[in-house]
């Protein structure tokens, strides 16, 4: 691997935020790197902005079950019970089942990943997650040979979730990852923020998180996980093909049918949220470039 994980951030770069950690992200017992930070080396880890502000991040969400206003999952999302929680993993594994939250909280790792998260709506923000390596959690159920592609559910449960009582959504909420992309070192599943049990809003209990594709991949509060060799249709993808596509991989280059992808706005940035430019592969190229060698980006939108 050409780079490292558990690197240690600058004492300025730690906010309080960083030090408080809750009793469910600890759980794993070993926990990686306690109070530090992991980021990716390389060019990725030179641009890094600093992270933003709890408000910030559990404030302006997109989890369309809640509504379509960045401010309705803050506003509805009390209203979703996570616990009992369980996450079926079937398809090409050796060990399908209903797998509790709690028992893979004690399986897993937990450590801390500062992201960059780019909407593909141009708009950003800096995500200090705590979560665990979703190869580890595929490695739980034992991927089988001929297994190419991971597909993701999202719950549905309208009573709770009202949002879904609009239909112009096939619910629940998919999404896919290509077998690699999927088991790649930077894929996580989130179940925390600034070392706090991760809000509704942004998926509790647990979400993907693919920082190098636009934020509509990093599906929210998770209850299937499904290893095929098809490779699934997502739900953006369904509604509307022309404009997003299965790898939705951030890329400058490459504009949204209606608007630029070349600049993006940040979040919490001041009045004027400034616009600054978007990088290729939204800062990890370094990391990723080489799963997609050799393929046209321009068709694989
Ligand atoms: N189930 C589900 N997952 C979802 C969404 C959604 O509407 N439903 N929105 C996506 C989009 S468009 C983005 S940008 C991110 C936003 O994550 P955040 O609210 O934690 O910043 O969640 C993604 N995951
Ligand atoms: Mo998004």
């Amino acid at each position: 691997m050409a780079f490292r994980w558990k690197n240690t951030l600058k004492d300025n770069d730690v906010t309080d935020e960083h030090l408080y950690l809750s009793r469910r992200q600890l759980m794993g017992g070993a926990m990686a790197g306690a109070g530090l930070a992991a980021l990716p080396q390389g060019a990725a880890a030179r641009e890094m902005r600093e992270p933003n502000s709890w408000e910030d991040i559990t404030q302006y969400n997109n989890f369309y079950e809640f509504g379509t206003d960045k401010g309705d999952p803050a506003r509805y999302a009390d209203a979703l019970t996570i616990d009992p929680w369980s996450v079926k993993i079937d398809g090409m594994v050796d060990a399908p089942g209903d797998y509790a939250f709690d028992d893979i909280m004690k399986a897993m790792t937990i450590e801390e990943r500062i992201y960059r998260l780019r909407c593909v709506e141009a708009w950003s923000m800096v995500v200090p997650w705590n979560g665990f390596e979703l190869a580890d959690m595929l490695a739980m159920a034992g991927v089988q040979e001929g297994a190419k592609y991971v597909r993701f559910e999202t719950l549905y449960r309208p009573e709770e979730m009202q949002g879904q009582k609009s239909g112009w959504i096939d619910w629940p909420y998919t999404e896919g990852l290509r077998l690699d992309e999927a088991m790649h070192p930077l894929t996580i599943m989130a179940t925390g923020i600034y070392g706090r049990d991760i809000p509704k809003q942004n998926g509790a209990p647990l979400r993907l998180v693919v920082p190098w594709k636009y934020g509509f991949k990093s599906i929210k509060s998770i209850v299937r996980i499904t290893l095929t060799d098809q490779e699934p249709v997502n739900t953006w993808q369904q509604i509307l093909p022309n404009e997003y596509g299965f790898y939705a991989n951030v890329n400058p280059e490459v504009d949204h049918p209606r608007w630029s992808q070349a600049t993006e706005r940040v979040i919490g940035g001041g009045l004027f949220s400034p616009k600054v430019p978007t990088l290729m592969f939204n800062g990890y190229e370094e990391e990723v470039a080489g799963l997609y060698e050799g393929m046209d980006l321009r068709k694989f939108y």
